[in-house]
């Protein structure tokens, strides 16, 4: 090893597991689609090792349940919610689950990062809708530990351990959760997940922490992070449910048994390798045209959809109209709380019917359409809509579910050109109906990233394994972006962050103001810049000036083409 192979594996070795790089995904731009596909598996298969499980435990007779989390971490929260209250069903206990995503509903469908930064904001939203509850299930959702807005609301149910019982789930040791400072704050993330250690000890908070691995994309959390947090709370809420309302006794292997069918559902799904493979050359091809990938999803798969296309541009640095989700009747079907928000702007326009009247007029033969549903939506809507498409382009295909004992018509597949089915081997008598459907969208959810993913590594955004144009638009892309700078340069800390902030500043000569401002002056300035790390990690490569490094990357609008110095 010479001397910067070192440097770069002791910074490595420093990194949170999320923000690693995960050595099993390292060529993953290399690759064909049915290696990436294999390797992704791979990656996939670590949420199911068993390393570091904790069995939990924890009594469901409580007023509120609330779940909340930043990006993924709180789409998935209003997945998972939407699902749990269907469960219930009875109209009065409907309020008995709720969800809370950083910036309101539009960061379901937009990202929406610097409300991720504030902690006070957090532990408001969290005061407001527990207002007159007397007992609250609290969990925070933080894949990397390192979210502000979730670091506010435990420590305020810290504060308050007479009404909340506080959870945080996470994929880091408790160790390398973040201990940078917070806004305007006096405590940072790692304080409060070790006072949430010291009151576990008296059951008064828990610590959901299992370690998954790195991502396949490093940083990634939508992917292996969003999937376990959709599995470890789906198991624990169902198994509150069991003891709530069907007076089971909840015991650690049936929790087990649930997280083990959610590995069926894993393997049951990356068998359908082929599938999966052909979905993401056709997604790639129709990026690398600059043509669009359109994803119409029925019910919660066309939640999944939703999120899968929203997560690409603060991922990938995608246009948001890249990669597209509708759902069938849009904001009704979505039953968020803050209703229909599609005043909001083009990306706020979900429905099939807007789909129809807005894009498929000019849908061309390069744009990849993708049908999401399963044998129990209404399949003459589903035909309907396909042949409505198969008048414009044959670039058809679907991911479709059923059950051994009720199947899709082979008329109905053979509207698609691939077909990406699979027919489940669980009865509806050994699971109820929400619990298959949340099964199908985990299986979806795997089988979109995959495509989403491979589609941008294939159109040439991420270097390795790392995706290095990303936007610096918190703190914790912040840090991001200069761990990326350090692995890739072997140059110390304070260099590679004097070239991010040339990048962000656009400047060769930074001012005593630029250096000395706080972090979140730095990302709200990087917001409105393109290609900050690419430029800074030129700029540090080359020894050259920002106009240089600019030219570099026009010269080579391929990120991976422009790495190779
Ligand atoms: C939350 C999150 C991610 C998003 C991006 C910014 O992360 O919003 O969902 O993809 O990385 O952060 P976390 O708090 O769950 O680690």
């Amino acid at each position: 090893m010479n001397m910067d192979e070192l440097k770069q594996s002791c910074h490595e070795l420093s990194l949170p597991v999320t923000e690693k790089c995960n050595p099993i995904s390292r060529d993953i731009d290399r690759v064909n689609g049915k290696q990436m596909v294999q390797i992704l598996r791979k990656c996939d298969a670590e949420i199911f090792e068993k390393k570091n499980h904790d069995p939990f435990h924890q009594d469901p007779e409580e007023s509120l349940i609330v779940l909340s989390g930043c990006g993924t971490s709180g789409r998935i929260a209003f997945l998972l919610v939407t699902s749990f209250n269907e469960m219930v069903k009875a109209p009065k206990q409907k309020q008995i689950c709720s969800y809370i995503i950083a910036g309101g509903d539009r960061a379901m469908l937009t990202s929406q990062e610097a409300p991720e930064d504030d902690p006070a904001l957090g532990a408001r939203m969290l005061d407001k809708i527990c207002a007159g509850k007397k007992h609250v299930l609290f969990v925070g959702i933080s894949c990397g530990m390192s979210a502000p807005f979730v670091a506010g609301q435990l420590d305020f149910c810290l504060k308050h351990l007479d009404v909340f019982t506080p959870v945080l789930l996470g994929f880091n040791p408790v160790h390398m959760a973040r201990s940078e400072p917070m806004q305007d704050c006096s405590f940072h993330f790692k304080d409060v997940a070790e006072r949430m250690i010291a009151e576990q000890r008296h059951k008064k908070a828990f610590v959901l922490n299992p370690v998954l691995g790195a991502e396949a994309i490093s940083g990634s959390s939508r992917m292996k992070g969003g999937s376990a947090t959709k599995i470890i709370l789906e198991s624990i809420l169902l198994a509150g449910h069991e003891a709530a309302f069907r007076g089971k006794r909840v015991t650690p292997e049936c929790i087990s048994a649930w997280i083990t069918a959610s590995e069926m559902v894993y393997e049951t799904t990356y068998s359908h390798s082929d599938e999966l493979a052909a979905l993401i050359h056709q997604a790639g091809e129709s990026l690398q045209m600059k043509a669009h990938v359109y994803y119409i999803g029925w019910q919660t798969l066309g939640i999944i959809g939703l999120t899968d296309a929203s997560e690409c541009v603060p991922t990938f640095g995608a246009d948001f109209d890249d990669i597209r989700g509708f759902i069938n009747n849009g904001f009704r079907e979505m039953k968020n709380k803050e209703g229909d928000l599609s005043f909001l702007g083009p990306e706020f326009v979900i429905g099939h019917k807007d789909f129809v009247d807005t894009i498929l007029p000019s849908l061309s033969q390069n744009d990849v359409m993708l049908f999401l549903f399963t044998v129990n939506d209404d399949l003459h809507e589903v035909t309907a809509l396909a042949d409505q498409v198969r008048r414009r382009t044959s670039n058809l295909h679907a991911i479709a579910h059923d059950l051994e004992k009720f199947t899709i018509p082979e008329t109905v597949c053979n509207m698609f050109g691939t077909v990406l089915h699979i027919t489940w081997s669980f009865s509806s008598e050994e699971v109820n109906s929400v619990v298959m459907r949340q099964r199908w969208e985990l299986s979806t959810k795997w089988c979109l990233n995959a495509i989403s993913t491979g589609a941008h590594v294939l159109k040439g955004k991420v270097y390795m394994n790392y995706m290095i144009d990303l936007r610096v638009t918190n703190s914790k892309l912040y840090r991001r972006a200069i761990n990326i700078l350090q692995r890739f340069t072997g140059c110390s800390k304070g260099e590679c962050e004097r070239a991010l902030l040339r990048a962000i500043y656009s400047t060769d000569d930074l001012s005593e103001d630029m250096t000395s401002a706080d972090v979140w002056k730095h990302t709200d300035v990087a917001n409105r810049r393109d290609q900050v790390v690419p430029t800074a990690l030129v700029m540090i490569q080359c020894g050259c000036t920002l106009a240089e490094a600019r030219h570099h990357l026009d010269c080579h609008p391929v990120i991976r083409d422009a790495m190779v110095f």
